[in-house]
């Protein structure tokens, strides 16, 4: 919507130069975008016949009333309605860093309670993140308590090469009553999906972001409803929003992002308990069972006097039946130090570490329905750590602060010694570091910052990371690099531009490539303007960038600011050979027929 757009753009631009008001500069690239799904739960619900059930079409228009989730005057300021052409698209009044988080809201029919739901609903909301992935740059789902660790688990594991933050949350007391917790979190969710590119589905309740396959709602009477018991949050909202960057999982890949919405359904939970019968085991066992997550006692322990039992779990697994072992302890891992765990070992069973149950569940459903896959190679994924479901012992192969040389010396010379003063320096000096290494193309730099537990996302004091930096200068060996330890596509600088925009404006093809296989894209706004831009590059006879624009993703029908398409300026000008070009580059790219 080319008109409102631009519309919307002069408004913003208008209200910036009003001398007399101390309005912050605003711009679309300071606004960031995020989808809401609502699924249901307590967060929306009223009270029927003296019971809790979800009420459909009321969520949005409530929202509209609270000015926490909802500034009207800058809506109406800049268009937002008729701009993304819906009523339930909301906007945050202005946060911290003057960034607006617009988001907009699908609301699921039937709205379900999450005792309702099934893996068909968590393949629904897959598919939704999927069609929109490029839209937004974070999705927060909204979702009832209950079983929402299992949703977090399934969707942590279906979501394959995830680059934006997916983030989990709803209320123990719906939004509508006067105390309650939903517009809390609904905030807190929306302010973390919009502002960090958190690479995760996380889940954040009552001030804390938690990796959604390490949690377990532990709570039903209290807004502090969930626990994440072997592994710290990954972020709280306290005075600040403080991000623990440490334990936030780093990207390791350039494939795109895509949801695997394939699940077994042949799976189950058992909870081992004392006197339980070798019939109930076996009872449980038969097919078509295909998955198993026994809950054992403590450290993964079973009675080791139980012969019968130990029979049925043998007879399982050696019929391929995957049984993983999880310890009904909230707090703790499998671990093999007591006789009564060897035999579960030599029963078959797959140890499955400190995962949750729920995870381990939502592992196993994913894992086994991996068709290409053979029973070894499933058990072996079983008990690998795919999304940080689980800690792997990385015992020494870590190097820590106090090992490197370099810290050392300069924080000798700063006379430092503590160890927080030290983190302190690492973290400021690191970041610029990595990127004067990625400017000079040097990955052995990068390799030995990365040892030294540098964060390779993290960006300068313009918000340049070392992709940025990289990409500028073309370095594809450098990207690749990043790329594979832990850089993220979607990082933003203080200008709003990512690696992409950066590679696109000097013009390094390869780095573009690399960057759209991984799942780059220009935003909403650029590739509105891309017509315009696409048009002067026509002009002036510049087959180069209208190429780098195409391999970045912009349409080339795409007409400019006055209604041409580049195509029609460069007949209009008589420039046969861009004409060629153009036609060329559309042919090979869309395969269309349609006249031009
Ligand atoms: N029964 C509700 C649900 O899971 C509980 C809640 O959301 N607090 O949908």
């Amino acid at each position: 919507r080319p008109g409102v757009q631009v519309h919307r753009r002069r408004l913003l631009s208008s209200c910036n130069s009003v001398e007399s008001t101390n309005e912050p500069l605003v711009s679309p690239s300071e606004e960031a975008r995020v989808l809401v799904i609502n699924t249901g739960g307590t967060i929306g619900m009223t009270i029927h016949d003296n019971v809790l059930a979800p009420k459909a079409n009321a969520f949005v228009k409530s929202l509209r009333k609270l000015p926490i989730l909802h500034d009207e005057a800058y809506a109406q300021q800049t268009c937002l309605y008729d701009y993304y052409s819906s009523e339930s698209t909301l906007v945050l009044p202005m946060c911290k860093d003057c960034k607006r988080i617009i988001y907009t809201v699908l609301e699921y029919s039937p709205l379900l309670d999450s005792s309702n739901m099934t893996p068909d609903d968590w393949g629904r909301i897959g598919k939704d993140i999927e069609k929109n992935y490029q839209n937004y740059d974070g999705f927060v789902i909204l979702h009832g308590t209950d079983t929402m660790a299992y949703t977090a688990s399934a969707l942590s594991f279906m979501c394959e090469h995830l680059g934006k933050p997916i983030v989990l949350t709803g209320s123990q007391v719906p939004i509508y009553e006067m105390r309650n917790d939903g517009r809390g979190n609904l905030l807190g969710a929306l302010l973390i999906a919009g502002q960090f590119v958190i690479p995760e589905v996380c889940l954040y309740f009552y001030n804390k972001l938690y990796r959604g396959n390490r949690v377990t709602k532990v709570d039903a009477g209290s807004f502090n409803a969930f626990s994440s018991p072997n592994l710290q949050p990954l972020a709280t909202a306290e005075v600040d929003i403080t991000i623990n960057w440490d334990t936030v999982w780093r990207s390791n890949t350039t494939a795109k992002f895509q949801v695997s919405t394939e699940l077994n359904r042949n799976v189950g939970l058992i909870r081992l308990f004392p006197g339980i019968t070798a019939a109930t085991v076996r009872a449980f066992l038969q097919p078509p069972m295909e998955g198993v997550v026994l809950e054992t006692y403590g450290s993964g322990n079973a009675p080791d006097n139980r012969p019968d039992l130990l029979e049925e779990l043998k007879k399982a697994t050696d019929s391929g039946v995957i049984i993983v072992n999880c310890t009904q302890c909230l707090r703790g891992t499998v671990c093999t130090s007591y006789a009564t765990g060897k035999v579960l070992i030599e029963a078959g069973l797959v140890a499955g570490g400190d995962m949750t149950p729920e995870a381990a569940l939502s592992k196993l459903s994913y894992v086994l329905a991996k068709k290409e896959l053979d029973l070894e190679a499933k058990k072996k994924l079983m008990s690998q750590n795919l999304r940080g479901e689980m800690n792997v012992d990385l015992a020494g192969a870590k190097l820590c602060l106090s090992n490197s040389r370099f810290i050392q010396v300069i924080a000798k010379s700063l006379s430092v010694s503590c160890k927080e003063e030290l983190q302190a320096i690492r973290d400021a000096l690191t970041p610029p570091l990595a990127c004067a290494a990625a400017k000079i193309g040097d990955v052995e730099a990068l390799e030995a910052l990365r040892e030294m537990g540098t964060n390779l996302c993290l960006g300068d004091y313009d918000g340049r990371t070392p992709l940025h930096v990289a990409a500028c200068e073309g370095h594809l060996k450098v990207v690749q690099y990043l790329l594979r330890h832990g850089a993220t596509v979607y990082a933003k600088d203080r200008f709003g531009d990512t690696p992409l925009c950066n590679a696109v404006r000097f013009r390094h093809k390869e780095v573009v490539k690399l960057l759209r296989q991984t799942g780059a894209h220009f935003s909403r706004d650029k590739l509105e303007e891309a017509g315009t831009e696409l048009c002067s590059l026509a002009a002036s006879s510049d087959l180069e960038g209208l190429e780098i624009w195409s391999l970045a993703g912009a349409d080339l029908y795409k007409p400019g600011y006055d209604g041409q398409t580049a195509i029609q300026v460069a007949q209009d000008s008589g420039k046969k050979e861009v004409v060629a070009f153009l036609v060329q580059i559309m042919s090979s790219n869309y395969k269309v027929t349609d006249p031009i």
